[in-house]
C-alpha cells in the first residue's frame, strides 16, 4: 500500500538540456479538486463514471484495458450479458465472457451494471419462437439463472430494455409483447426481485432523455411498478446528437427521481457529422459537460456510463451513415476535449478550486524539461500514477524520462507512452502526439499502473 504523502513538486533551476526533477507522489483523496482521471473525480463525489466494455478488446488490447481500468469506476458489458450470448440455446448458459468482465472489474475495484435481461434485440431464435406459458417460463428461467449466477457481483440490472416503441408511447410490438401480453413487464420484475433481492432493478431506453410521449409512457409504467415495489431505477441511454441535449433533460430525470427512483445515464454518446472539426469537438465537450452536470445536480443520479471507450470502438458509424466521433477518447487512446470537460464537470482536472486558474508548478528556468509523477488512485493491489511534463524556455518537441525505482517497484501497464523496463531502471518516451509541450507549459503526458511501495524515484527529463 502506498503511504499518503503531501503534494510536492521540486523543481531545479538552471536547466540546460537535461534536467533533474524529483517526483511528487500524492493520493487523490487529499486533494478533491486535483484528480486527473475521471474515475478519481467521480469517486470523490460519490458518482459512477462507467463505460460499455467490449470483452474481446479487454483481453487483446492493452491500451483499451488500461484506460478502462484507470478512467472508470463502473463497467457495463456492451454485448456479452445479452440473451443471445448468455443463453444461445435453451438451457445452455454461457457465462464465460461475462465472467471475464466481472473478474476484471473485481480486480480493479469497479462496479458492474447488468445489461440486459429482457430485450427484443440480440435475443436467440429459439426464444422468439415461443409464446404463452413456454415463453413465460423461458423468461423466468433466463432471469433467474442469470441473476443467480452474478448475484453479489452485479449491483443493478436493466431488467427490461426498450419496451416502449417510438410511436406515441405505445408498448413496443415485440415478440415478448405478442407472446405474453402487457403484463410481461411487471412479471419480469417479479422474477428479477425473487432471483436477487439486493440488485437494483431498472428499465432502460433511448429517446426518453427529455419529456416526450415515450418518456411519459415510462413515467406511467414506473408509477405502477413503484407502487408494487418492483422498480428501483430508470436508465436514460442518451444516444445524443451534437447540440441536442434536451433542454428539459434535468426536469425529466428529476421527475423520475421524485418517484423515489434512482436515475442513471446508461449509454451516453454524442454523435457528430463526419469529419468532426475542432469547433464541433469543443461543442461536443460542452454537451458532455451538460449531461454530467445534470447527473451531478440530482442526488439520486447514480452516475453516467459512456457507450464505448474510443471513437473507433463506437457502434455509431455502423448504424448512422456519415456520423461518428461520439466518445471521450481518440483511437490512439488520447483524451478528447470531451474528456477534459467531463473531468472538470466531475470536479477534477487541474483547475484551482478557489480561482479556477490552472495549478501550475514553477516551470524550469532555462531550456529543457522536468516531470512529476502523481499517484491518483490506489486500490490496494496496485496504484495508478499520472505523469506530467513541464517545458522550459523554448518548449520541447519530444521527451524521454528516466528513473530508477529505489524500492523494487514495477510498472504493470501503461498508456500513451513507450516504456522500457530493465530491472529497476525505467525509460519512458512520448508517443508522438504528446511529445510537444509549449514553453513554460505543463501537460498531462501519460499514465501507468504500478505495484510495490511508493518510495520516490528521482526522474530525469531529457528534452528532444
Ligand atoms: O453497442 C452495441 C452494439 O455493439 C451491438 O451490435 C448492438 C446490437 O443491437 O447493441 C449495441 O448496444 C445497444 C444497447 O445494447 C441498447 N441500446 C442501444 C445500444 C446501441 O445500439
Amino acid at each position: 500500500m502506498l503511504q499518503t504523502r503531501t503534494r510536492r513538486r521540486a523543481w531545479i533551476a538552471g536547466f540546460v538540456t537535461v534536467v533533474m526533477a524529483s517526483a511528487g507522489f500524492l493520493l487523490s483523496s487529499q486533494f478533491a479538486h486535483a484528480q486527473s482521471t475521471l474515475r478519481a473525480a467521480a469517486t470523490a463525489i460519490g458518482k459512477d463514471i462507467g463505460v460499455a466494455v467490449d470483452v474481446g478488446k479487454l483481453q487483446n488490447d492493452s491500451t483499451y484495458r488500461n484506460l478502462v481500468a484507470t478512467e472508470f469506476n463502473s463497467v457495463t458489458a456492451e454485448n456479452v450479458m445479452k440473451m443471445d450470448t448468455v443463453q444461445p440455446s435453451q438451457g445452455q448458459f454461457n457465462f464465460g465472457p461475462g465472467d471475464t468482465l466481472v473478474d476484471f472489474a473485481q480486480q480493479n475495484d469497479q462496479s458492474v451494471y447488468g445489461h440486459t435481461l429482457v430485450w427484443h434485440s440480440q435475443a436467440p431464435g429459439w426464444v422468439r419462437n415461443l409464446s404463452g406459458d413456454a415463453l413465460r417460463q423461458a423468461m423466468q428461467d433466463h432471469i433467474t439463472t442469470t441473476m443467480n449466477h452474478w448475484e453479489g457481483d452485479i449491483f443493478a440490472w436493466d431488467v427490461v430494455n426498450e419496451v416502449v416503441g417510438d410511436d406515441n408511447g405505445q408498448l413496443r410490438d415485440s415478440f415478448w409483447l405478442q407472446g405474453l401480453g402487457e403484463g410481461y413487464i411487471a412479471q419480469a420484475f417479479q422474477y428479477a426481485r425473487q432471483a436477487d433481492s439486493e440488485a437494483d432493478l431498472y428499465m432502460n431506453d433511448y429517446s426518453i432523455d427529455g419529456i416526450n410521449a415515450k418518456s411519459d409512457r415510462y413515467y406511467q409504467l414506473a408509477q405502477g411498478l413503484v407502487e408494487q415495489g418492483l422498480l428501483d431505477g430508470m436508465g436514460f441511454q442518451a444516444h445524443l446528437i451534437l447540440g441536442q441535449v434536451p433542454g428539459d433533460m434535468e426536469a425529466n430525470l428529476q421527475r423520475f427521481a421524485d418517484l423515489g427512483l434512482k436515475v442513471r445515464v446508461t449509454e451516453l454518446d454524442i454523435r457528430i457529422d463526419m469529419p468532426a472539426d475542432s469547433n464541433e469537438l469543443q461543442r461536443q465537450a460542452q454537451d458532455f459537460e451538460r449531461v454530467v452536470d445534470i447527473c451531478k445536480g440530482i442526488a439520486d443520479c447514480s452516475g453516467v456510463t459512456v457507450w464505448g471507450l474510443r471513437d473507433g470502438d463506437s457502434w455509431v458509424p455502423d448504424v448512422f451513415d456519415g456520423q461518428g466521433a461520439p466518445l471521450l477518447f481518440n483511437d490512439d487512446g488520447s483524451p478528447k476535449p470531451a474528456h477534459t470537460a467531463v473531468l472538470e464537470a466531475l470536479g477534477g482536472g487541474e483547475g484551482d478550486p478557489t480561482t479556477g486558474a490552472p495549478t501550475t508548478s514553477p516551470p524550469p528556468t532555462g531550456a529543457g524539461c522536468s516531470a512529476a509523477i502523481e499517484v491518483v488512485n490506489d486500490w490496494g493491489s496496485g496504484w495508478q500514477a499520472n505523469v506530467s511534463v513541464t517545458a522550459g524556455d523554448g518548449g520541447v518537441n519530444g521527451w524521454t524520462l528516466d528513473w530508477t525505482w529505489p524500492d523494487g517497484q514495477s510498472i504493470s501497464s501503461s498508456w500513451n507512452v513507450d516504456i522500457a523496463q530493465t530491472g529497476s531502471s525505467v525509460t519512458a518516451s512520448d508517443v508522438g502526439w504528446n511529445g510537444t509541450v509549449a514553453s513554460g507549459q505543463t501537460r498531462e503526458a501519460f499514465g501507468f499502473v504500478g505495484s510495490g511501495s511508493s518510495a520516490e524515484p528521482a526522474v530525469t527529463c531529457t528534452a528532444l
